[in-house]
């Protein structure tokens, strides 16, 4: 009786044990799959966060990367232009005349007695100078022709031998704030535009100015914003620097 007693004990515990076990099995599986939702939600959720923040992020570099390109290559842009401010003067200083345009892409000066064109691109190669701005297009170059011929002073006192120009000689390039604006500078005998990134699909009235060959320029701040849009950069050769320099060189008297 005992013995039968002892083996009903131990099925019991047994059977005991083997329900804790298929509970625990069961409670592991019920969290198993509780923590299988949860890391899938976790994941989803943690994703949507890393898209937001990445897109957050990207955006806000993307605008001072561009940014700070777009500054780089105006800054590459006007030491150019300043390096052909000073080729414009030294050559005037050698030769006693600002040079003629380019105008047919070569890179040297057209011109017989007088320039084959008042305007063209910079005679890049005769003076030395960069070619091009830095979205790979030549600079507008227009000069005053009577600061350019072989044909000594303009008309005004007495000429120099060898000077195209006098002291007294006067240059018929203006610059604008605006087109139809306010004067910036009146009768420059040179200046030089580069025309931007938007070179050849501009359509504000500003920048056209500066591709109408006529006499007349526009220079201001730089604005792609609100039209009409402008991101020319120019530079022009002030007369009474360059006769300054001519006088000091002992060309002029
Ligand atoms: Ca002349
Ligand atoms: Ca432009
Ligand atoms: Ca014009």
């Amino acid at each position: 009786m005992t013995t039968v007693n002892a083996r009903t004990n131990v099925k019991a515990r047994m059977s005991s044990k083997i329900n804790k076990r298929a509970l625990q099995s069961n409670m592991n599986k019920h969290l198993y799959k509780t923590l299988l939702r949860t890391q899938q939600g976790f994941t989803l959720l943690e994703m949507a966060v890393v898209l937001v923040v990445l897109g957050l992020l990207l955006g806000g570099m993307l605008i001072p990367l561009s940014t700070q390109m777009e500054k780089k290559d105006r800054d590459d842009t006007q030491k150019v232009l300043q390096d052909i401010h000073d080729a414009l003067i030294g050559y005037a200083m050698a030769n006693g005349r600002l040079p003629c345009p380019d105008t047919n892409g070569d890179g040297i000066i057209d011109m017989g007695s007088s320039c084959s064109n008042d305007q063209g691109t910079i005679p890049w190669v005769d003076l030395g100078v960069g070619k091009e701005d830095a979205w790979g297009q030549p600079f507008t170059y227009r000069v005053t022709g009577d600061f350019a011929d072989t044909t000594d002073g303009t008309g005004c006192g007495t000429a120099t031998a060898g000077v195209s120009f006098s002291l007294c000689s006067v240059a018929d390039i203006d610059i604008l704030d605006a087109a139809a604006g306010n004067p910036v500078a009146n009768q420059m005998p040179a200046i030089v535009i580069a025309h931007g990134s938007n070179w050849a699909t501009t359509t504000s009235a500003d920048e056209n100015e500066n591709t109408d060959t006529d006499i007349t320029f526009v220079d201001r701040r730089p604005s792609m914003k609100a039209a009409p849009t402008f991101d020319d950069q120019v530079i022009w050769i002030s007369p009474n620097v360059l006769k300054t320099r001519l006088v000091s060189a002992g060309r002029l008297p």
